[in-house]
């Protein structure tokens, strides 16, 4: 399997909490390794821009404020499959749904305010990558 690069977010949720080095151990015991990463205060309309592809679902508005409501932590991981292994760490998208040990399973709150976000695809991974980092920010 090819070496990947995958963009993750630690929601606010979790920083509120002061959840990120439980969630970052979760990533490293996964094989993941953390080559950028950066605690930013999303605008609502950074939040929009960032689900652009939500915009039409009824939960969009309540997405963007909860992902405005506190700061969150953005980090590209690199790791052989990465964008796989990311997924299966963090668990599926509602906690009921997430198996036992993912973080998903073990922080989430709800289905809106569910932790950690990680791109579903190569090409999401690159474009999301893009938004939040310069190539000068990645370090491997
Ligand atoms: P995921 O890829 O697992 O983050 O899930 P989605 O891309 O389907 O959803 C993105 C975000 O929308 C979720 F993290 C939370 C929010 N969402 C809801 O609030 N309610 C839903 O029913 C589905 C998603």
């Amino acid at each position: 399997m090819a070496l990947e690069r995958t963009f993750s977010i630690i929601k606010p949720d979790a920083t509120r909490r002061n959840l990120t080095g439980k969630i970052v151990a979760k990533f490293e015991e996964a094989g993941l390794r953390v080559v950028a990463q950066k605690r930013i205060h999303l605008t609502m309309e950074q939040a929009g821009e960032f689900y652009s592809v939500h915009k039409e679902r009824p939960f969009f508005g309540e997405l963007c404020e909860f992902m405005a409501s506190a700061p969150i932590v953005a980090q590209v991981l690199e790791g052989e499959g990465a964008i796989a292994k990311n997924r299966e760490v963090m668990g599926a998208t509602n906690p009921a749904d997430a198996a036992a040990g993912t973080i998903r399973a073990e922080f989430a709150e709800s289905v809106g305010e569910n932790s950690v976000h990680g791109s579903d695809a190569p090409e999401t991974a690159a474009t999301e990558i893009a938004y939040f980092f310069s190539g000068l920010e990645l370090v491997g």
